[in-house]
């Protein structure tokens, strides 16, 4: 994946070669909600593979989740942060999860709120059995944020598989873009000795949709249900 990174030229990303397609494409047959659950003991029962989107509110997660399954309002978007406050299901090609979680460090909500989904999002996270990979969202116009950097620190520590997604790469040119990404890395090499996937998308500009389909396939296909549904 990072080849794919590295490879974007002074053209830009949306004129960059899609190493990807020529690779495979992951069919998305069918996506269908399935419901919303304020608690972890609410959610689907864990039996299919889930991949989680997190990051700060109106980073873009539900509009990514959209722009994955092409379809424009399965998943709730708004201009004003706060919006999603549930943790959303959707059931993909009936056969696995995308999960659209409550953005984190929303200014704007009382600090008990904000606590709740904190607790609701570590929680989900931590014990989920199913949730194979969680997608953390940054927006690429942002140097690197204290909550971001501290989550991603937290998982290492969790031991909770993640990837990073730098969003709304429409907003940048090229050369700006290249430049916040290298800057974000060096800063997670502070931190990090090695670096996990790196993705970089627009929902606006539908870019990264292919990459990260091809992604999620490798996981979903690496990863059978019967390593963590527990008989009884
Ligand atoms: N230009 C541009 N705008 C985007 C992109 N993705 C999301 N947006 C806009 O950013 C705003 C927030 O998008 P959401 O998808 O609702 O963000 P969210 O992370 O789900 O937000 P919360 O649910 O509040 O945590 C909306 O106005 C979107 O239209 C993108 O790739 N490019
Ligand atoms: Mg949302």
């Amino acid at each position: 994946m990072n080849n794919i990174v590295h490879n974007l030229g002074s053209n830009g990303p949306e004129k960059c070669p899609n190493f990807a397609s020529i690779l495979r494409t992951m069919k998305i047959t069918s996506a269908d909600f399935v419901k919303s659950s304020a608690i972890i003991e609410e959610c689907p029962k864990p039996t299919k593979n889930e991949f989680a989107f997190i990051g700060r509110s109106n980073v873009g997660k539900s509009s990514l989740i959209n722009m994955l399954v092409q379809r424009k309002d399965l998943a709730k978007t708004s201009g004003r942060p706060g919006k999603t406050q549930l943790i959303n299901h959707f059931e993909i090609n009936e056969d696995w999860y995308l999960v659209d979680l409550p953005g984190y460090g929303y200014a704007k909500t009382s600090k008990k709120n904000r606590a709740v989904f904190q607790r609701m999002i570590t929680t989900y996270i931590k014990e989920r059995p199913n949730l194979i990979n969680t997608f953390v969202l940054v927006d690429c116009r942002h140097d690197p944020q204290k909550i971001d950097l501290e989550f991603m620190e937290w998982c290492g520590m969790e031991g909770i598989p993640f990837s990073i997604v730098f969003t709304k790469i429409d907003k940048l040119g090229s050369s700006s873009l290249m430049k916040q990404i290298a800057q974000y890395k060096k800063k997670l090499l502070l931190q990090w000795e090695a670096l996990p996937p790196v993705f970089m998308t627009s929902a606006e500009g539908r870019t990264g949709r292919e990459e990260l389909l091809l992604y999620i396939d490798t996981v979903h296909q690496s990863i059978s249900p019967s390593m963590y549904i527990k008989d009884k």
